[in-house]
């Protein structure tokens, strides 16, 4: 046996026994459905009383009556033309213009906590309260600094979608490939059938970024690798009444992002002004959520609460998401929905995979570098 492979072995058998997460299965639940019922304004109904044409004081009252039918008609049109109206934009009071809005389900604090070689996560989607959101498996909000981070470790079954809030961090696999991306560029990596990777801040002082990953669906989980890199300026933005949006995935205010989703998947990046509102169709069917990045928003419905940094909104079923930010201070926020796979997830630390059979035999191709693996075994980052 090599060194090499010994090395492996030490190194696989220490992530194995010291992982924290059991293997484990979920099947994917559905959301219950919220149904909202609309009221419209009855119409008011107007007696009529015969008139009498004598007296001054009679006609003075004719008059009145008249004034006060004319001011209900008036009320009853504009009653009937605000529930028709379509452009909530114009119109600050307006209703939310879907059919279903989005609600928040569930709200939870991402609490820092240790990962990868002394770096420290946000982890919301992942953890214990929220396994996972399908497709979505794994959310982070990392903030590092050297010498910690991600060394050398493999992929499986998944993609990942790098973000970088604030700073630099460089990756490096075994197939060679090797980049640094800055302050609003994006890595999109499709593991597939697998990858061995390091992922290390490239520059002093703290870098900050976005780690979601998401599942790929049973046919997908073993394609040959691939990366999709975007530069800050290579990324589609839009600004609409106040609100500005990168979009790293999908479609938002008519402009579109160049990236292949494979499993379908939508990624905003949004940025409120003080006063603004925001009103973005998400697709029926899709799971969706919100993480908050920076200052305060309400979400789903206008009296909803006010809900700050750090915390991951689950919204339930609907067609689009509306949010205000009331406060006095911008509000950035991404948007993430994805359709949902509706297979069993079976993971073990980064090999995700459908069955425990097929998490046996990642382990072992990771092992004996087979399977897309075979580069294994003669590499480590520099
Ligand atoms: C990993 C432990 C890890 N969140 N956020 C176990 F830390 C990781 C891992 C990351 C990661 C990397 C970056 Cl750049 C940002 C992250 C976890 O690399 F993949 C396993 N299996
Ligand atoms: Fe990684």
């Amino acid at each position: 046996m090599t060194t090499s492979m010994s090395m492996r072995m030490t190194r696989l058998r220490q992530q194995l026994l010291s992982s924290s997460s059991p293997i484990y299965t979920t099947l994917s639940s559905r959301l219950g459905r919220i149904t909202t019922t609309r009221h419209l304004p009855a119409a008011a109904a107007s007696k009529r009383r015969p008139l009498s044409t004598s007296s001054p004081t009679a006609k003075a009252k004719q008059l009145l009556l008249l004034l006060l039918i004319v001011f209900a008609l008036v009320l009853l049109i504009r009653a009937a033309m605000s529930s028709s109206s379509s452009s909530p934009a114009s119109d600050a009071t307006a209703a939310a213009p879907f059919e279903n809005p989005r609600t928040v389900v569930k709200k939870l604090l991402a609490e820092s906590q240790p990962e990868g070689q002394g770096a420290t996560v946000r982890r919301s989607i992942g953890r214990h309260e929220l396994r996972n959101l399908d497709p979505f498996l794994m959310l982070d909000e990392f903030s590092v600094s050297k010498p910690a981070g991600f060394p050398d470790h493999p992929h499986r079954g998944f993609e990942t979608v790098t973000y970088m809030l604030d700073g630099a961090f460089t990756h490096q696999d075994f197939a060679g490939h090797k980049g640094t991306i800055r302050t609003g560029d994006v890595q999109w990596m499709t593991a597939g059938r697998g990858i061995v990777h390091s992922e290390m801040p490239a520059a002093d002082g703290v870098q900050k970024g976005l780690q979601l990953w998401i599942n790929l669906s049973s046919k997908d989980k073993m394609i040959e690798p691939r990366y999709q890199e975007l530069q800050s300026n290579d990324i589609s933005c839009a600004e609409k009444d106040g609100v500005e949006v990168k979009i790293i995935a999908g479609e938002a205010f008519g402009a579109r992002s160049p990236v292949y989703t494979r499993t379908p998947t939508m990624y905003m990046d949004f940025t409120m002004r003080p006063g603004s509102q925001l009103h973005q169709p998400v697709p029926e069917g899709w799971n969706a959520f919100v993480y908050i990045i920076d200052g305060e928003g309400v979400f789903g419905t206008e009296k909803a609460p006010r809900v700050g940094a750090h915390h991951c909104l689950v919204l339930g079923p609907g067609d689009g998401l509306s949010v205000w930010n009331k406060s006095g201070k911008p509000l950035r926020f991404a948007l993430v929905g994805g359709q949902p796979l509706n297979e069993p997830v079976v993971q073990h630390g980064p090999f995700v995979m459908n069955t425990r059979a097929e998490i046996q035999q990642a382990m072992e191709d990771y092992y004996h570098g087979r399977n897309g693996f075979e580069k294994a075994n003669h590499w480590s980052s520099t």
